[in-house]
């Protein structure tokens, strides 16, 4: 019994042994997978792992950014400015423009180089032929013969034709020598332009005027305004008349034809 049980064992062993010899493995089976385990094997002993691939995400589509169109502003209207009325208006005729009173230093004499600047507001020219200048005590013809003051234009009437070589005036400007003199006061005096109708188109007068005046007028300024030596009294801007003194400023240096 004992001769049998050994020689089982015995049997056994070389049974198993003849068995291994022939298939060289236990767990031999069909799957092909020895690759799989030498390729991670490789990789891992030369320690590049390798590099796992990230999946490639999937673009997802930028919204684009819809652009509404903006709404188109409602143009605001500009606003208009409305013409302010002015309290400053234009005579739309002929104006005694600026007066040189009172002759300054340098200026030549008393009352040679005295001088009156006329200014046509009109928009069409004007004939002085017939026009008077008058002041206190008289009147004198500005010219006989015909004499066109332009629109917008000067005239400057002086007693003395030295009195252009003192100013620079403007060769626009129309230069009269009175062929009598007017005296023009410096405290305080007046002067009226008379159209060739004798009618009155313009006074004004500086100081306080008195009714003893040959041609005091009621509606002379009491008293009106005045300016020191050498300056002038003119109105700004030209041709302003509200008739009121405020129509003239001190104006110096005084600008004869301009
Ligand atoms: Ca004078
Ligand atoms: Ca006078
Ligand atoms: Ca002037």
């Amino acid at each position: 019994m004992k001769k049998i049980t050994l020689f089982l064992a015995f049997f056994v062993f070389f049974a198993t042994a003849f068995w291994i010899r022939t298939t060289k493995s236990f767990f031999n089976d069909t799957e092909k997978i020895t690759g799989n385990v030498l390729s991670v094997a490789t990789n891992w002993v030369s320690g590049t792992p390798t590099p796992t691939t990230q999946p490639t995400p999937i673009s997802t589509p930028t919204p684009q950014l819809t652009l509404t169109p903006s709404p188109t502003p409602i143009s605001t209207p500009e606003l208009t400015p409305t013409p302010t009325p002015t309290s400053v208006p234009i005579v739309n005729r002929l104006v005694i423009n600026e007066v040189y009173y009172d002759v300054g230093s340098g200026k030549g004499s008393e009352p040679a180089n005295e001088w009156v600047e006329i200014y046509n507001g009109n928009s069409q020219s004007v004939d002085l032929q017939g026009w008077q200048l008058c002041d206190n005590q008289d009147c004198r013809s500005i010219t006989t013969s015909s004499l066109v003051l332009n629109s917008g234009g000067f005239a400057v009437i002086t007693n003395n034709e030295s009195t252009w070589g003192y100013w620079a005036i403007p060769d626009g400007a129309i230069k009269i020598v009175l062929g009598s003199s007017l005296s023009l006061a410096n405290v305080a005096d007046m002067l009226i332009l008379k159209d060739k109708d004798n009618s009155i188109i313009d006074q004004m007068n500086w100081g306080t005027p008195s009714s003893s005046w040959p041609n005091y007028n009621v509606n002379l300024w009491n008293p009106g305004p005045s300016v020191a030596v050498g300056h002038s009294l003119e109105r700004e801007p030209a041709g302003k008349d509200t008739d009121t003194a405020a129509d003239f400023v001190d104006r110096y240096p005084p600008t004869p034809g301009s």
